[in-house]
C-alpha cells in the first residue's frame, strides 16, 4: 500500500515529500497549470461552488470525496494504483521478466513520446469544452461537464508527474510544452487530430465523451499493460475516473434519443425541429462525424511504431493477459483492410504489425453496445429508425482509407457523389446552427432544456434536482 499525503500542496501517494527535487519541480509547474486553467479552462462559473468528486486515495472502498468546490481550488493530485506484487511483463520480447521501476535507457525516447501524446490530449479536451458551461441544459449536466474537466486536468497531472519524475530536464520541458500547445491553434496545435476540433455544442460534447473518451479508455488500458510499472499503475487509476466520462457520453446521447422519441410520438412526425428537438438524421450525422474522427486516433492499420512499442513491452493490447496466444505475435497472422481505387480488399500481415487495427476493432465493438441501447429506446417508443455506426472507412484522415471517399455504408464513391452526399452524411452548417439554437442555458435546480430528457437519477445518491452548481 502506498501512503496517501492528502494535505500536501500536491496531494499524492507517491511520497513527494521524500523527493525534494521532484517536489520543487512540480510545485514550480503548479502555478503555471493554474494560470492555464484560469485562462483556457471553463470560460464561466470558475468562482461558483460545484458539487465535485475529488480523488483522495486509491483504496477499494472510498477513493474519492464528494463536496462543493470552486474549480481553481480543486485539489489536483498524483495517484498511482497500488503495486501488484511480483508483477512480471506479460508480452513482447521481455515477457516473463520483472516489470521496470525505472525507464530503461533504450526505451526512453519511445516512452517519453507515449507519455507526451497521452498527456497532450487531456488539457486539449478541457480547452475544446471551455465554452460549454455557458449553455448547459441543466445544473446536473453542468456539474458533469466540470467533473470531466477537472479530472482531465488531473490526468494531465498524472502524465506530468511521470515526465518530471523519470525524464529529468526533458520531462520538465515537455510538461511546460503541454501548457503551450493549444487546441486548434494554427501555429502550435495539439498533437492528435480530433483534439483540434471544436466542441461547440452539447450534442458534440455527449458524442465526444462517448466516442473520443472511449478511445482514451482503450489507449489507457493498453498502457496499463506496460512493463514500465509506474505508467501501468497510473493508467489503472485514471481508468477509474474515465468510467464516469463515458457514462456522461452514453447517457447524454441516450437522453437526447429519448427526448427525440418522445417528441416524435407526441407530434406524430419525424421532424421535431419545430418542437425544439433534435432530428434523428442530425443525430446520425453527429455519430458519423465523431465516430470517424475517433477511429483516426488509433493510427494506421499497420504500424511499426505500435509493433516496436509492443515488442519492447511499452504498450500491450486491451486485456493482454486474457488473450490466449504467445503474446509475441511475430508469427500469428491476421487480415487488415486495404483500400485502393479498385475497391476494398484485405492484406495479410503479422499480428504484431496490426496492433493499431486490433485495438480499433475492440473499440468499435464497444461503441456498438451504446448504439444498441439507443436503438432499444427507439424501438420501445415504436420508432423503426435505427442509428448505425458508419463503415470504418467513412470520412477517415489516417490509414488506408485516407485518400478515398466511402459512403457510410462502405461503398467507394467518386468525388462528385461524395460532395453530393456529404450534406446527408455529416453535419451541415444548418444542422450545427439548429443544434446551437437549442443551446439555451438552464440554471434552475431540477429544470431541464427541452431537447434532452432528464437523467434517471442524480449523482452520488443526490436527487436530480439537487443544486449541483450554486449559481
Ligand atoms: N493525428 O504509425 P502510426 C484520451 C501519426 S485519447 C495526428 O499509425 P502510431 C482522451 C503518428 O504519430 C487517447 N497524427 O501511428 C480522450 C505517426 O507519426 P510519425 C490518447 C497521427 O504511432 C478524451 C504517423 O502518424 N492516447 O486519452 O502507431 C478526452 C504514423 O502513424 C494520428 C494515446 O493515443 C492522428 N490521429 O499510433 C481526454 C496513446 N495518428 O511517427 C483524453 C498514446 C497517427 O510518423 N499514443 N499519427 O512521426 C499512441 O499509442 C500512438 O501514438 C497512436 C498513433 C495510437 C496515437
Amino acid at each position: 500500500m502506498s501512503l496517501v499525503d492528502i494535505d500536501a500542496k500536491i496531494p499524492n501517494n507517491v511520497d513527494l515529500a521524500g523527493d525534494r527535487r521532484l517536489q520543487r519541480a512540480l510545485e514550480q509547474w503548479q502555478p503555471k497549470f493554474i494560470r492555464w486553467w484560469e485562462e483556457l479552462g471553463p470560460a464561466a462559473f470558475q468562482g461558483n461552488s460545484v458539487y465535485l468528486r475529488t480523488a483522495v486515495g486509491v483504496g477499494q472502498e472510498g477513493w474519492a470525496n464528494f463536496g462543493y468546490v470552486s474549480m481553481p481550488e480543486y485539489r489536483w493530485g498524483v495517484f498511482l494504483a497500488d503495486p501488484e506484487p511480483a508483477r512480471t511483463i506479460a508480452f513482447g520480447d521481455h515477457k516473463g521478466q520483472d516489470v521496470w521501476q525505472e525507464v530503461p535507457g533504450e526505451y526512453r525516447a519511445d516512452l517519453r513520446r507515449l507519455l507526451v501524446v497521452q498527456g497532450d490530449t487531456e488539457p486539449a479536451s478541457v480547452e475544446q469544452q471551455r465554452q460549454l458551461g455557458l449553455t448547459a441544459p441543466s445544473l446536473y449536466d453542468m456539474r458533469n461537464l466540470f467533473q470531466v474537466n477537472v479530472e482531465e486536468g488531473r490526468h494531465l497531472w498524472a502524465m506530468v508527474y511521470l515526465l518530471q519524475r523519470y525524464f529529468g530536464r526533458d520531462g520538465r520541458d515537455e510538461a511546460d510544452a503541454m501548457l503551450e500547445r493549444h487546441s486548434g491553434d494554427a501555429d502550435n496545435p495539439r498533437i492528435l487530430g480530433a483534439f483540434n476540433e471544436p466542441t461547440p455544442d452539447w450534442l458534440s460534447f455527449f458524442m465526444f465523451t462517448y466516442f473520443t473518451d472511449r478511445d482514451g479508455k482503450y489507449q489507457l488500458a493498453s498502457l496499463r499493460e506496460s512493463a514500465f510499472d509506474p505508467l501501468s499503475r497510473t493508467c489503472d487509476f485514471m481508468l477509474k475516473e474515465e468510467a464516469h466520462h463515458m457514462f456522461v457520453g452514453a447517457s447524454g446521447v441516450g437522453r437526447v434519443v429519448q427526448r427525440t422519441a418522445e417528441l416524435m410520438r407526441e407530434h406524430d412526425t419525424d421532424d421535431v425541429h419545430p418542437y425544439g428537438g433534435i432530428n434523428l438524421d442530425v443525430l446520425q450525422k453527429y455519430v458519423n462525424f465523431h465516430f470517424s474522427v475517433s477511429l483516426d486516433l488509433f493510427g494506421a492499420e499497420t504500424s511499426t511504431n505500435a509493433a516496436n512499442y509492443f515488442a519492447a513491452g511499452l504498450k500491450g493490447r486491451f486485456q493482454e493477459e486474457r488473450r490466449d496466444d504467445d503474446h509475441q505475435l511475430k508469427n500469428d497472422l491476421r487480415d487488415v483492410p486495404e483500400c485502393t481505387a479498385e475497391g476494398i480488399t484485405t492484406r495479410r500481415v503479422t499480428q504484431l504489425a496490426a496492433l493499431n487495427e486490433t485495438l480499433r476493432e475492440d473499440y468499435v465493438e464497444d461503441c456498438q453496445k451504446g448504439v444498441d441501447r439507443w436503438n432499444r429506446t427507439l424501438a420501445d417508443a415504436g420508432i423503426d429508425t435505427v442509428i448505425r455506426l458508419p463503415h470504418v472507412g467513412f470520412h477517415r484522415q489516417v490509414g488506408t482509407f485516407r485518400d478515398h471517399h466511402l459512403s457510410p455504408d462502405g461503398r467507394l464513391v467518386a468525388d462528385d457523389e461524395w460532395l453530393d452526399g456529404a450534406g446527408r452524411w455529416l453535419p451541415t452548417d444548418a444542422d450545427r446552427d439548429h443544434v446551437r439554437s437549442l443551446m439555451q442555458p438552464v440554471t434552475e435546480p431540477g429544470k431541464m432544456a427541452g431537447w434532452v430528457a432528464p437523467p434517471s437519477r442524480g449523482i452520488h445518491q443526490k436527487p436530480v434536482d439537487y443544486e449541483y452548481v450554486r449559481i
